[in-house]
């Protein structure tokens, strides 16, 4: 996404009282900059402002509400962090994406990839803004009553393709746009695992850089959980890692995250075994290919690394 180095860490400021996860912490304009401000801090590259909770069962907000929730809080963070720090506003509707652009957001964060509004794709092409576009099977107040897939990898990887074609037709360039495989919206615990298991596949399908939220999601809650007993959201912290650097590696361009520091530490301490690995005159076995060395497919990597 121009202007932005990847990888890079998406902070999540809601401005809601009603997400799953920090709903009314930052209902009040004032708390919600100074919380935006402490994750810039930390080390966000994008602050993402939304006024509309999207957990499962939710049911939409009027546009003048959201427009009163967020356009406040995004005027104040963009003069406060100035250039440092990109804003995105997360919405489905063109009329708040458009003043959120005019408030100083240089991205829109779009949970139905354009689909919810006909409008957002050209706004967001004639703005210049960078878009992220995010797979999801039905709405917020509909997607987790049973979710179904014959193939998830290739449904989700092919609706990120179409709506990518949809940005290029409508004027959006490439290098302005973000795919989201949509961590949580209408998926089982186990579509989310296999998203993230083959989330280099997604990131072939989609075709320009992924952005992955899998921060304090139940999956992640069950996943991390003794069986049958799920962490509540506010014991997710360390699972939410685990994902971060599981994505990270296996193709993910952008984090999405309410606890900033230790993904942006993730993101470091990768980069800095990265850059290591080219000179290891011999390095381990690994799925990833090595320049000059004899690299494994994704379908060995269990024997593989059991040998
Ligand atoms: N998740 C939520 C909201 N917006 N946007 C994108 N692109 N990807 C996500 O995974 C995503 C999102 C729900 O989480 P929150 O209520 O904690 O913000």
């Amino acid at each position: 996404m121009r202007g932005i180095e990847l990888p890079a860490v998406m902070g999540i400021v809601n401005v809601t009282p009603d997400s799953f996860s920090d709903g009314g912490r930052f209902l009040d304009a004032g708390r919600a900059v100074e919380h935006g401000l402490e994750l810039g801090a930390a080390g966000a590259a994008v602050l993402d402002v939304g006024g509309e909770s999207t957990r499962p069962g939710s049911e939409p907000v009027p546009a003048d509400e959201q427009l009163r929730r967020v356009v406040p809080v995004i005027r104040r963070l963009a003069a406060e962090t100035l250039e440092r720090v990109a804003i995105s506003v997360d919405t489905s509707d063109a009329s708040v994406a458009a003043a959120a652009l005019d408030a100083g957001a240089t991205v829109v964060n779009d949970i139905t990839a354009g689909r919810a509004d006909p409008r957002m794709l050209s706004l967001v092409a004639e703005a210049g803004a960078g878009y992220v576009f995010m797979h999801m099977q039905g709405t917020p107040a509909t997607m987790q009553i049973d979710p179904r897939y014959d193939d998830v990898v290739a449904e989700v990887g092919a609706f990120l393709a179409e709506r990518r074609a949809a940005a290029r037709d409508a004027g959006i360039a490439d290098d302005d746009l973000m795919a989201d495989p949509g961590l949580g919206f209408g998926k089982t615990l186990a579509h989310n695992l296999t998203l993230l298991a083959r989330l280099p596949d997604v990131a072939r399908a989609a075709g320009v850089p992924v952005l992955v939220g899998p921060s304090r999601k139940g999956f992640i809650g069950v996943a991390g959980g003794a069986p049958g007993a799920p962490l509540p959201v506010d014991e997710r912290e360390d699972g939410t890692l685990a994902a971060v650097v599981w994505a990270l590696d296996h193709g993910a361009s952008m984090v999405r995250v309410h606890d900033v520091a230790p993904a942006v530490e993730a993101v470091r301490l990768l980069q800095a075994v990265l850059a290591a690995s080219p000179t290891d005159p011999d390095p381990p076995v690994s799925w990833r290919p090595h320049p000059g060395g004899s690299g494994v497919s994704p379908g060995d990597t269990v024997q593989a690394v059991a040998s």
